[in-house]
């Protein structure tokens, strides 16, 4: 059982109250900068991102915090490649100032890949040059997804609803490449653990298109990915994203990708997510939704532009719980840090 280190019984609603899995190591992780377009850019994925969010759900009250347990590696596994995951955890011992930052990548090479990969050859587990690794990384993104996997424990128990708080996030991070500022597949593990137990959809809100999750259960029909995300052909991942991606082998019609034009209203956004959960939901009824949350459709985020305000997050919180269904909820993207901790809160706060 994971430990509650802050009960906040003083501020807490009369009402239910949702569990928040954190762990505090997920601010050791520190990005300094990235290249986009050859520009340089202080890093958007920023650790003061979780202290808004945490400022936010205390004062609100009608949260109740939990340090989650060590995902058991077995959890890890199953979503990801041993060579990976390996890699990763060998990471821990970079010296502080150490950085392993892949800029060449092994494509069309017509030779296999040398292993063990090492720091000078980690391009081969990464896709984009804005993912770096530090000492502290590892610690990081598997207290993550430890945090995703108790969510989906209790979850799984109690047929209610939990918050993942993750940091770094997980929706860009396939089997075997870290990238788009995600290392484990944080809501992968968390459907994976709860696809032994029954159906599950996720759904997929961030505004860029989750490549990882949509690789990681591409073949399979077990968890259904719903995404809704702007245009491949203008944002990023632009590889991954179009309608046309379906699915392969018994995931094929498993797999739903909802591209919406740059500066689609939320009101229209919100119609597309009704139709894409009737399409899923005509497929077949999930027994569990995992959501990757991404609040960087909210207005002014510095890399997303879907406008949303406080109450269009509430509109799309109410449209979940109707579902009723027991759910995970996996913080992914959300970059605009001003507005980060209202926009989180609006969200999760109907849920109570
Ligand atoms: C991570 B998550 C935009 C460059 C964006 C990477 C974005 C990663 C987003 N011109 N670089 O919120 O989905
Ligand atoms: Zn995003």
């Amino acid at each position: 059982m994971p430990t509650s280190y802050t009960p906040f019984a003083s501020h807490a609603s009369k009402g239910s109250v949702m569990r928040v899995y954190y762990d505090p190591v997920q601010k050791n992780h520190v990005l300094t900068h990235e290249i986009i377009s050859g520009k340089r850019f202080r890093h958007h994925e920023k650790r003061a991102r979780i202290d808004v969010i945490l400022r936010q759900l205390k004062a609100s009250g009608g949260f109740e915090f939990h340090i989650p347990e060590r995902v058991p590696t077995e959890a890890i596994l199953a979503v990801h490649d041993e060579a990976y995951v390996r890699f990763l955890e060998s990471s821990s011992t970079l010296g502080k100032d150490e950085v392993i930052w892949p800029y060449v990548f092994p494509c069309d090479t017509r030779v296999p890949v040398r292993e063990p990969v090492t720091r000078l050859t980690a391009g081969a587990f990464c896709f984009d040059v804005g993912t770096p690794i530090m000492a502290d990384t590892w610690q990081a993104a598997s207290a993550a997804a430890s945090g995703a996997y108790a969510a989906a424990q209790f979850v799984k128990r109690s047929g209610g609803v939990a918050y993942a708080l993750a940091r770094p996030p997980g929706h860009h991070a396939s089997a075997s490449m870290f990238g788009g500022y995600c290392y484990l597949n944080n809501a992968a593990i968390a459907a994976r653990y709860l696809s032994q137990y029954g159906h599950v959809l996720i759904v997929d809100f961030d505004f860029h298109h989750g490549n990882g999750t949509q690789s990681i259960f591409y073949d399979r029909d077990e968890v259904f990915y719903m995404s809704l995300h702007g245009h491949p052909q203008l944002e990023y991942p632009y590889f991954t994203g179009w309608e046309t991606e379906r699915g392969i082998d018994d995931g094929v019609g498993f797999n739903l990708n909802i591209p919406l034009t740059p500066r689609t209203a939320a009101s229209t956004y919100l119609k597309h997510l009704e139709q894409g959960l009737a399409l899923a939901y005509a497929k077949r009824e999930p027994d569990f939704l995992v959501m990757s949350c991404g609040f960087d459709v909210a207005d002014n985020d510095p890399l997303g532009h879907f406008g949303f305000s406080p109450e269009d997050f509430r509109t799309l919180g109410k449209k979940i719980k109707a579902l009723s269904k027991p759910t995970v909820l996996v913080q992914e993207g959300g970059y605009l840090v001003e507005r980060l901790g209202v926009n989180v809160e609006a969200f999760l706060t109907t849920f109570l």
